[in-house]
């Protein structure tokens, strides 16, 4: 049987994946600094992009490893649905690559163009996947810097295919995903990393990597209380064996951005009455 755009969805759909759109390989939208999806194969026509709604339940759990656990297990079901899509696409004779839903990625400290020394760090996936889903239509990213979808909110998981297979592309939605005057993921990070709807990378990485709410100081002067903060942190946690947990079940630290977003349809019967916390 050949695989047109709608085949494909559907066989997508029906193994648990909650949104699927086409993007043209050619016409993808890019992050900066770009990584084109046909830096990965020169020969791609298009790119399947997945999303996967996390339990909205993990959302809002009180314990952020929950939601890390959740996390996990939809990054399972989207690699191995792009992997099966990949198995059935390359028996039709289209060289398929699927792309992780997770790690890993690069740390940029200078710009690699210029060799200048970057404000903040650029962390890049090989393929920045909320472009991706913004070019096959899936929804638009909001304040939070998050992809916002109308059915799930930003509390979905992002995965992809690259392919030579030529399928018929979904179109960009143009809609501004936040609610007109919403403040709600600026006033709940922990860090002020987003702040009239822009985004600053290293406040953020740093908390959602350590859960220290303070980058190292440029300054030396700002050290001895930075050092008093860590020295506060290890009498009272296990830094060591939390640590070691976070590289063997990768726990995050933060996602308040995505937990305080009110958006997604489907979420109307079932969202908690307070938020937040
Ligand atoms: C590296 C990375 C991180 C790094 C750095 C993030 C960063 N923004 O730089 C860290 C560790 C800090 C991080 C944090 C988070 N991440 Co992260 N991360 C990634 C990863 C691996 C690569 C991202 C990438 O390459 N970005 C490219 C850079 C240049 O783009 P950007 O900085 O993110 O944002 C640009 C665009 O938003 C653009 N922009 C702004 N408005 C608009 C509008 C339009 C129309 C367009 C086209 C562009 C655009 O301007 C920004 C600056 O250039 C992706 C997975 C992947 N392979 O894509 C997951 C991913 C983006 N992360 C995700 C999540 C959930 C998170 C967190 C909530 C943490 C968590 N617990 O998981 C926070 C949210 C932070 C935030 N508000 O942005 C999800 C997002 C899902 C969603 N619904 O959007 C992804 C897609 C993982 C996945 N498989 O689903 N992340």
């Amino acid at each position: 049987m050949a695989i047109d755009a709608r085949s494909m969805k559907d066989m997508i759909l029906a193994e648990g994946v909650d949104l699927a759109g086409i993007a043209s390989a050619e016409d993808l939208l890019l992050a900066d600094p770009a990584r084109p999806p046909r830096g990965l194969m020169p020969t791609a026509r298009s790119v399947i992009v997945m999303a996967v709604a996390h339990s909205l339940g993990s959302v809002y759990a009180p314990d952020i490893r929950l939601w890390t656990r959740n996390k996990m297990q939809t990054s399972r079901l989207l690699d191995q649905v792009a992997e099966k899509v990949g198995r059935c696409l390359e028996r039709q004779g289209f060289l398929t690559l699927p792309v992780s839903a997770d790690k890993p990625v690069e740390i940029h400290k200078t710009d690699p163009r210029s060799g200048k020394k970057l404000q903040h760090t650029k962390t890049l996936g090989q393929l920045s996947l909320k472009h991706a889903a913004v070019s096959a239509g899936l929804g638009n990213i909001g304040r939070s810097n998050l992809l916002i979808t109308e059915r799930f909110g930003p509390h979905v998981r992002l995965g992809a295919v690259i392919t030579e297979a030529p399928l018929e592309a979904d179109t960009p939605r143009v809609f501004d995903p936040c609610p007109d005057g919403c403040r709600l993921c600026e006033q709940a990070c922990p860090v002020g990393a987003i702040r009239g709807g822009a985004y600053t990378v290293d406040p953020c990485f740093h908390f959602w990597s350590w859960g220290f709410d303070r980058v190292p100081p440029k300054r030396l002067k700002d050290w001895p209380g930075y050092l008093k903060m860590l020295l506060t942190h290890t009498a009272r946690r296990d830094f060591v064996v939390e640590f070691g947990q976070t590289l063997i079940t990768d726990v995050d630290n933060c996602m308040a951005c995505m937990r305080a977003c009110p958006q997604g349809s489907e979420w109307k019967l079932i969202r908690p009455k307070v938020q937040g916390g």
